[in-house]
């Protein structure tokens, strides 16, 4: 006779209302055998004498830093988007369209130090990160339709620096990630007269089991349709701001209370800097957009770590994943319990 369905033994799909996916969750593979590929632990890069990044240095284009304190933004010298750029002709068939891709990329360090990371920075340091994503929000969305803050972290993400630091690419599109989910949201509030976030966080707290942490403004989550193994969703609990710059003066201190131990415990979860890719998503920007205008919008931040098993054995998101769907080892409510027992103090500051 077959046994009853349990998520934690038993393979499954789940879906995604975000963006319309499914995703296979199929946790009996957390038992096989790994003798793959491990990457080099980064926990101990050196710092670079030259880094470009750093308070005072000299960058790539000849300009030099100025001494900053705090945060620090600059045009990116090697931008993806430009500004003034020649447009492509109009589509001469429909499989062959081109539109117009104008933008601009920035560079932001978040202290001046080098060898510090997010975990490691006081609250107070990381309001400083907030508020300047603010003011980058406020000022580069008046004039760009989506405007894309994002940290690599870790050299196996593709960070080419140590030194904290996010990137910001500002575009005149809406890109695949936010037109989906702009869809999605629209499309669930015209059917529930709701915010599908709004409702999904009001399920979340009552169910509990995927919450890693939670403080007076914030929770940290993750999904229920995860699919990097530790992925997690930071989510305001009031208010329902649609973007970065609706944030309260509570919800920016609560924010960065809860990066800080978001991120103490991901470093705490392998005992290495965790890498991964983080960013916001918000209601579109633009000069056909006021604030208040997209109630169908939660903002959220999302951290996409890509470690599974240790310091040195990543997810990796290859043939299946590639040609058919995502999948995931560990269930995400495993994944939740696990962060939820990591320490609130970073390995580096325990006093033996
Ligand atoms: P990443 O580590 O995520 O690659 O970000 C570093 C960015 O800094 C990268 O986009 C930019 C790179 O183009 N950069 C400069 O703009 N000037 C420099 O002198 C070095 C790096």
């Amino acid at each position: 006779m077959m046994s009853v369905f349990k998520p934690t033994e038993h393979q499954h799909v789940r879906y995604n209302p975000l963006k319309d996916e499914w995703i296979l969750v199929s946790p009996h593979r957390c038992l096989r055998p790994w003798s793959g590929q491990v990457e080099d632990a980064v926990e101990d890069q050196p710092p670079d004498p030259n880094n470009p990044l750093k308070a005072g240095a000299l960058r790539a284009n000849g300009q030099r830093n100025p001494i900053y304190l705090s945060t620090y933004v600059f045009p990116n010298d090697f931008p993806a988007l430009l500004e003034r750029v020649p447009e492509p002709p109009a589509p001469e068939h429909p499989l062959f369209r081109a539109g117009p891709a104008k933008g601009t990329c920035r560079v932001m360090c978040f202290h001046p130090n080098s060898s510090m990371t997010i975990p490691l920075m006081s609250v107070q340091e990381i309001v400083a990160v907030v508020e300047e994503w603010i003011n980058q929000m406020k000022e580069l969305g008046r004039r760009y339709t989506w405007v894309q803050i994002f940290e690599n972290k870790g050299a196996v993400m593709g960070c080419s620096n140590p030194h904290p630091h996010c990137q910001i690419w500002a575009s005149s599109f809406l890109p695949n990630e936010a037109r989906v989910k702009d869809r999605c949201q629209k499309e669930y509030f015209a059917e529930h007269g709701k915010p599908l976030l709004v409702d999904y966080l009001e399920q979340e707290l009552e169910r509990k089991e995927r919450i890693v942490i939670k403080n007076f403004e914030w929770v940290a989550l993750v999904p229920y349709w995860a699919i990097w193994p530790f992925e997690t969703m930071l989510l305001p609990i009031r208010g329902k701001p649609q973007r970065l710059t609706d944030l309260n003066e509570q919800q920016k201190e609560g924010l960065a209370d809860i990066m800080k131990k978001i991120t103490t415990k991901y470093d705490n979860l392998f005992k290495c800097s965790f890498p991964y890719s983080m960013g916001w998503h918000g209601a579109p920007t633009g000069s056909n957009h006021t604030p208040g205008d997209s109630p169908h919008w939660l903002l959220h931040g999302l951290y996409l770590p890509p470690l599974l098993r240790s310091a040195s054995v990543k997810k990796f998101m290859v043939g299946y994943e590639m040609l058919a769907q995502s999948q995931r080892d560990l269930t995400p409510e495993q994944a939740a319990e696990k962060l939820r027992d990591c320490d609130l103090v970073h390995y580096k500051n325990v006093v033996l």
